[in-house]
């Protein structure tokens, strides 16, 4: 399968990851979907990573930004972690019964496109670094999102979304690493 495929993970990711090992922290969650975002960046995706986890810390799958490379344009890293883990679990529903209670850590706050695949995913639980603010100002266009619009999914899904979390800890370095590089913004 090539490296574009969305369904299989390239080797300078699954080595990153510490797969099938409970006892992650939040934290360092967060700190593997920055370095998920960090290494995308370095391989020619865009700087954004997302980690999908249980409740005992174990990470269930992970998602990266690929639009430019894949022709994609829906190929978001909370976006294509979603997929792939509905795609491992078989199920449209990441908040069905009988499976673990699930997070999403993302890298950088979720866009407008992946807060409505968030919307209508099952999930019930979101963490995000680095802010909107600091996407825009990375020169990504994040799309109309307001807080008002977190409070409706909390309210009519039970969607809790947490931002900031871990924001010092080198969220805004996906971003250096891909400026550096020249990255293509779109
Ligand atoms: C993006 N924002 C987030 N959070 N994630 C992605 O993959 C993005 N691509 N463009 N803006
Ligand atoms: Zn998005």
């Amino acid at each position: 399968m090539s490296e574009g495929d969305y369904f299989s993970t390239p080797e300078w990711l699954s080595s990153l990851v510490a797969w099938d090992r409970p006892g992650f922290t939040p934290q360092l969650l967060m700190k593997t979907a920055i370095d998920v975002a960090i290494a995308s960046a370095k391989n020619g995706g865009g700087p954004f990573g997302a980690v999908l986890a249980d409740a005992s810390g174990k990470i269930v799958e992970i998602g990266w930004n690929y639009v430019v490379k894949s022709h994609d344009s829906t190929r978001h890293a909370e976006t294509h972690c979603i997929r792939r883990a509905q795609n491992l679990l078989n199920t449209h529903d990441l908040g069905a019964p009988g499976l673990p209670e699930l997070a999403l850590y993302s890298s950088c706050s979720p866009c407008v496109h992946c807060f409505g695949v968030i919307y209508w995913s099952g999930l019930k639980k979101v963490l995000a670094a680095a802010t909107k603010e600091d996407a825009e100002a990375a020169g990504f266009d994040e799309g109309p999102l307001t807080p008002d619009m977190w409070a409706a999914a909390k309210e009519r899904k039970g969607i809790e979304y947490t931002p900031c979390f871990c924001r010092d800890q080198q969220a805004l370095e996906p971003f250096r690493v891909f400026a550096a590089l020249n990255g293509k913004l779109y």
